[in-house]
């Protein structure tokens, strides 16, 4: 099997180092917050998978409906004899879905996840080489950024992976930025296909980041555990509240780990304690949602173009293929709003592309 695998480490990209200074910068603002990233060490990852299997947590299912509908469709539409590239693979469980597709269509394939969980990351590799005899398989340990750039030069067209709606974890600017660096990366031929969160009703909203079995409770404050573990801090699990509200004006529900109780919480590899008054909260996640035109708003200064789309039919999801289009028409959609839509939102795209298993 080692033939088939190779792994790749980024230095510096998974540092404890990082989540120190994270904690220190992020305790000491006035309004606390910690990034959504951290959440994902070995437990973390477990515990999102977990999430994923929820009643409430809609978002994998729907999206691996969508996928096990159009696969064939998506791969068909992205290109020939192509290596997947997938930012955020964790199990890579739907990825499987198109794994199979492009093995059905080319003789063999070169997967390359890239995901800041190296230890989950490795034994999804190996389960995927284990069941697939034609696929070699590139590791990537490190935060996606980073994976970008340690990505190696391309031998045919790459179809970049960003699924599960991922993206909306970022802030306007990051996921711009994120999409503006993989464009950078393309070539004519590549594509991108990426999951999407829909605006929807917001009881639906809400159940999914506040469920009954208290999972994403446990997830929010794999942070404070992952501090008390790896930098020598005395969070009182029981002293914070998980809240997960959605609010509308930014489109996005928001995680938080609201403080019980005024307490003082000493971080020994800091050498510092932080202060916290009854009800103050840390900010540790947003979860942003979009429709298709404002997300085509985020794609447009990127220069990526939405190509096809396929949703599923309550709308809760969708996934969009996207190309690249040339830089220099870039200054002209940034400064006019309306060309952003129509570069963006493809007006051409078939009703049975976008009503999939019609
Ligand atoms: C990974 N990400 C897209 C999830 C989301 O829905 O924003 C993370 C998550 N947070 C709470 N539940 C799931």
């Amino acid at each position: 099997m080692n033939d088939r695998f190779t792994f790749i480490d980024v230095p510096g990209s998974r540092l404890q180092q990082k989540l120190c200074a994270v904690t220190e910068e992020g305790l000491s603002k006035p309004h606390k917050e910690l990034p959504s990233r951290f959440f994902y060490d070995a437990a973390g990852s477990v515990l999102f998978e977990q999430i994923c299997a929820l009643p409430e947590y809609y978002p994998t299912r729907t999206e691996h409906a969508i996928l096990a509908r159009s696969a064939r469709e998506m791969i068909d539409s992205a290109g020939k004899d192509l290596t997947l590239v997938e930012f955020g693979s964790g199990s890579s469980s739907k990825t499987r879905l198109l794994i199979e597709t492009l093995l059905e269509r080319q003789p063999a394939l070169h997967y390359l996840p890239i995901d800041i969980s190296a230890d989950f990351m490795r034994q999804s590799c190996y389960t995927l080489l284990d069941d697939y005899e034609r696929l070699a398989v590139t590791g990537i340990a490190a935060e996606y950024s980073d994976g970008i750039h340690a990505l190696p030069a391309p031998d045919s067209p790459r179809l970049f992976l960003f699924l599960g709606s991922n993206i909306g974890n970022f802030d306007r600017d990051e996921a711009e930025a994120f999409l503006r660096r993989i464009r950078q990366q393309m070539q004519p031929e590549d594509r991108v296909l990426i999951g999407i969160d829909l605006i929807k009703e917001r009881s639906i909203l809400t159940a999914a980041y506040n469920d009954h079995a208290g999972v994403t409770a446990a997830f929010n404050k794999n942070l404070l555990v992952r501090i008390n573990n790896e930098l020598g801090g005395k969070f009182d699990l029981d002293a914070f509240v998980h809240e997960a509200p959605y609010i509308e004006a930014e489109s996005r529900i928001e995680m938080h780990l609201v403080s019980h109780h005024k307490q003082s919480i000493p971080i020994a590899y800091l050498e510092q304690s932080f202060a916290f008054t009854a009800g103050e909260r840390i900010h540790t996640e947003n979860s942003h949602k979009y429709t298709l035109g404002s997300f085509g708003e985020l794609c447009a200064p990127a220069c990526l173009k939405t190509e096809a789309y396929w949703t599923d039919e309550r709308n809760w999801f969708a996934v969009l293929l996207l190309k690249p289009i040339e830089m220099s028409r870039n200054s002209s959609t940034t400064k006019n709003p309306a060309a952003i839509l129509t570069a963006v939102i493809p007006t051409a795209v078939s009703s049975d592309l976008a009503q999939p298993g019609e």
